[in-house]
């Protein structure tokens, strides 16, 4: 019987914590826009040069050329989560895009650009057709999906963390303005999973070597802390209601 209740009482302990393990992401209460594309359609995107498909529920260039194509987004300072597939092509997203000027130009606008064929990410600042290079990072794997966050606060702090790894950080204050989101893809290159809010969403660094807390940027620590809160106290009050030598 004691054994029982002990297997119970560790089952009931594992299940609350998985229960608050696998939650979703932290809520966005500031989320501006957003678009997984699992409805199939480009609804509230302009596709002005090449061809996008969402078929495969991501906006996806289609051809064998630059496609462009843009959303409004007027954030400038907050978080923008992404997924990327990278193929052999590149993929830029002008994630801050003052303007939609010439097809595949990139005129005032902060950009990542990622490709198989440079084996690298790199962040631009476009200004007047001139790009200047602010960070880049290689990754282990450079072709198929990879995760951005990205975090601006008013001060113009960038944080990039790439697929969980703080991968470059910066201050840059051009840009207090957006007016596009804009995505500019090759064949073989998508993008998924947008969420763009104008709050900092995720904790910046507490110190200046590149680790992130835990090395889990934008992992619930919180919610860590409240599982292992809530567990030890369903801990205290089972063992208070069945006190060591007193079962029933
Ligand atoms: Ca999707
Ligand atoms: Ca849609």
């Amino acid at each position: 019987m004691q054994l029982t209740k002990r297997i119970t009482l560790m089952l009931l302990v594992g299940i609350t914590l998985w229960c608050l393990l696998i939650q979703p992401p932290p809520c966005r209460a500031a989320t501006v826009w957003s678009d997984n594309f699992n409805d199939g359609n480009l609804d509230g995107w302009t596709v002005d040069t090449g061809e996008f498909s969402a078929a495969d529920n991501t906006m996806r260039g289609n051809i064998g050329m630059a496609s462009r194509g843009y959303h409004t987004s007027t954030v400038a300072t907050g978080t923008w989560s992404f997924d990327v597939h990278c193929g052999y092509l590149g993929i830029g997203i002008q994630f801050i895009s003052i303007e939609i000027g010439d097809p595949l130009i990139e005129y005032y606008s902060y950009d990542i650009t990622i490709s198989g064929r440079m084996e690298q990410i790199y962040f631009f600042r476009h200004w007047n057709y001139v790009p200047t290079r602010l960070g880049n990072y290689t990754p282990p794997t450079i072709l198929g999906w990879h995760h951005f966050d990205i975090t601006r606060d008013a001060e113009g702090q960038f944080y990039v963390y790439i697929n969980g790894t703080l991968a470059m950080e910066f201050v840059d204050t051009t840009y207090d303005t957006s007016n596009y989101f804009v995505i500019q893809a090759e064949q073989d290159t998508a993008i998924d999973n947008i969420v763009v809010s104008d709050t900092v969403d995720i904790p910046p660094p507490t110190n200046t070597n590149g680790e992130p807390p835990l090395g889990i940027p934008g992992f619930p620590t919180v919610t860590i802390g409240a599982g292992l809160i809530l567990a030890v106290g369903l801990v205290i009050t089972l063992r208070r209601r069945h006190p060591p030598g007193n079962c029933s």
